[in-house]
């Protein structure tokens, strides 16, 4: 069983990349990829780079050239639920692209024909980190992740997204991996820590709290990992 575990920016990886008791490098479609071991679960880690494509690209690597059955996300989001503050966890039940839209042709946003306007993640993997979170005592919220190809620090932008998806956190990887790993029949998991509210002050917060939310999430992972070793 090969495990894919995946961010998008360096920040969200390098934490994960530290606990592996050992890793050998191999570069393939201009990026890098992590062939890792874990005790005994071997494992592919990588970060994409940002945004959609990139992220379908690496989700697509991890699963078709090296391997991966399952895959994991772990890194920063931005809230939209108030109740979610700088680093809080967040696991998306179900995520949507919020950029995507036909609508000139009478469907409704973030749908094109043949897709569906959310994907949902895998049941079992959510159920883990419920149980880890238990254990831990940490508070693990689930709700609807909204992915879009933009920073977004604007209250309008924001609101719009809550009102048009339900959704509780944005970003700009989760939906397009949910995605590849629904239509390559991959169960997958994706997982944020708060890092910013995508409001006026979002580029601010996310400078000052990536870093420290990017390792609360994979800190997080990594106790899935010792969970699905036992
Ligand atoms: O990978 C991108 C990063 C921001 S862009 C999406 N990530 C962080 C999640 C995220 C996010 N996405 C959209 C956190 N807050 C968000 C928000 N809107 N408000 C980036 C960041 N730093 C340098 C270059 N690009």
């Amino acid at each position: 069983m090969k495990i894919a575990i995946m961010g998008a920016m360096p920040e969200e990886i390098e934490p994960l990349l530290e606990r592996m008791d050992s890793y050998e490098k191999v570069e393939y479609a201009k990026n890098s990829y992590y062939l890792a071991k874990y005790h005994e679960l071997e494992l592919v880690i990588a970060y994409s780079k940002i945004g959609k494509v990139f992220a379908a690209l690496t989700a697509s690597t991890m699963i078709e050239k090296f391997g991966a059955q399952k895959l994991l996300f772990s890194g920063v989001a931005g809230a939209i639920n108030p109740a979610l503050k700088i680093g809080d966890l967040i696991v998306a039940t179900r995520l949507c692209q919020h950029d995507l839209d036909i609508t000139a042709f009478g469907h409704p946003y973030g749908y094109v024909p043949e897709g569906s306007v959310f994907v949902e993640s895998d049941a079992t993997l959510r159920q883990i980190a419920k149980d880890v979170a238990k254990d831990a005592g940490i508070t693990l919220r689930e709700g609807i992740i909204a992915t879009g190809d933009q920073f977004v620090a604007d209250p309008d932008r924001k609101a719009w997204i809550a009102e048009t998806f339900d959704a509780d956190a944005l970003e700009m990887e989760g939906a397009s991996v949910a995605v590849v790993c629904d239509s390559l029949e991959v169960p997958f998991f994706v997982l944020r820590a708060i890092s910013d509210s995508a409001d006026m002050d979002a580029g601010f917060d996310f400078d000052t709290f990536l870093e420290n939310s990017a390792k609360v999430s994979a800190d997080f992972i990594i106790a899935m990992l010792d969970r699905l070793l036992r």
